[in-house]
């Protein structure tokens, strides 16, 4: 059952904005709230309220929570920007999540959604696999990074707040999103959009990670079906650990990557500059997310493959056709 009102702390980011729309699209009451000032005109001329100046850090960011809201918290710096500032990501990661929950507390709403990431996986998890159940049942993993253990962090306070307001927490672990619009982020993953983007708009592109590193990706629109189906479940139809969903979509290395880019722009052939904390944190993370537990529980299964996320988001560009 569709919640009655969705409060989303970090609407302006790139999830953020997509699952505004798709809240919106569906007639839902959606609060669309982030730092910035003024959030962009395509969340202003979509949202049912927006409010601007929204700090996660700020207790007030929740005033327009009530009993009924459902939160989506998804204020958090990538992977990269997190190594390079771990105490500021800190702040906005873990203070802003328990700043969050406070003010839940407050009104006396239980449901909060939250944005893991695969970053929460350490060197100790299986590559490949039974990913989803490996995250909650193993918490006490060393995930091998800030990023990793501040997402962690946040996976604690929601089970406290579960067990000590009556909370109804879940979360999605989210492999790289992959954006068709030109959407810059300092993590990762994030290299595969600047490779896309690079070969549409015919430019040399140098790869930070190894080209043979295979990762787990989604395409927006699965993503936006799969956090959709988590928000809305019965709370007795989730069964994993903590309530958390790995949200699979498609694994590729960057040289499958370019290879299927190749199809569209032939002269496209990218030189390797390994980025130190990129390369490091590729090697880190898991290559392919369960789909099972996602299915079962929450009906979601992965629509979009390789060849057609490939062509959309250069089609969504201006790109050379052979
Ligand atoms: C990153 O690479 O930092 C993110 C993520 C997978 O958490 N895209």
């Amino acid at each position: 059952m569709p919640a009655s009102q969705t409060l989303i702390v970090g609407a302006g980011g790139a999830v953020g904005k997509r699952l505004t729309a798709a809240l919106a699209a569906r007639g839902s009451r959606v609060i669309a709230a982030d730092r910035m000032p003024q959030l962009p005109d395509s969340i202003t001329s979509i949202a049912s309220v927006c409010v601007g100046g929204v700090d996660v850090r700020d207790q007030e960011a929740l005033e327009h929570a009530d009993a009924d809201t459902t939160v989506w918290n998804l204020a958090a710096p990538l992977s990269v920007e997190t190594a390079l500032d771990p105490a500021v990501a800190e702040a906005v990661t873990m203070g802003g999540m328990s700043k969050v929950l406070t003010a839940m507390r407050e009104v006396g709403a239980r449901r909060i959604c939250f944005t893991d990431s695969i970053g929460s996986f350490g060197a100790e998890a299986p590559r490949s696999g039974a990913t989803a159940r490996w995250l909650t049942e193993n918490p006490t993993q060393d995930p091998g990074s800030d990023y990793g253990r501040q997402k962690r962090g946040c996976r604690e306070l929601m089970a406290e707040f579960a067990s000590a307001a009556g909370g109804d927490p879940r979360f999605a672990v989210l492999p790289g999103v992959l954006h068709s619009e030109a959407i810059w982020g300092n993590g990762t993953t994030e290299y595969a959009l600047d490779a896309l983007l690079a070969a549409s708009k015919g430019e040399q592109y140098e790869c930070p990670v190894e080209p043979d590193v295979t990762l787990p990706m989604i395409f927006v629109d699965d993503l936006m079906r799969g956090l959709l189906a988590l928000q809305d479940a019965e709370e007795s139809a989730l069964h994993e650990p903590e309530n958390g969903y790995a949200m699979p979509g498609l694994s590729f290395s960057a040289e499958e990557l370019f290879e299927e880019i190749r199809r569209h722009v032939p002269d496209f052939v990218p030189t390797t500059k390994l980025d130190d904390n990129m390369a490091k944190f590729a090697r880190l993370w898991p290559d392919t997310l369960s789909t099972t537990e996602p299915l079962r529980d929450l009906g979601y299964a992965p629509q979009v493959a390789v060849p057609k996320m490939v062509e959309t988001c250069l089609e969504a560009h201006a790109y050379r056709k052979m």
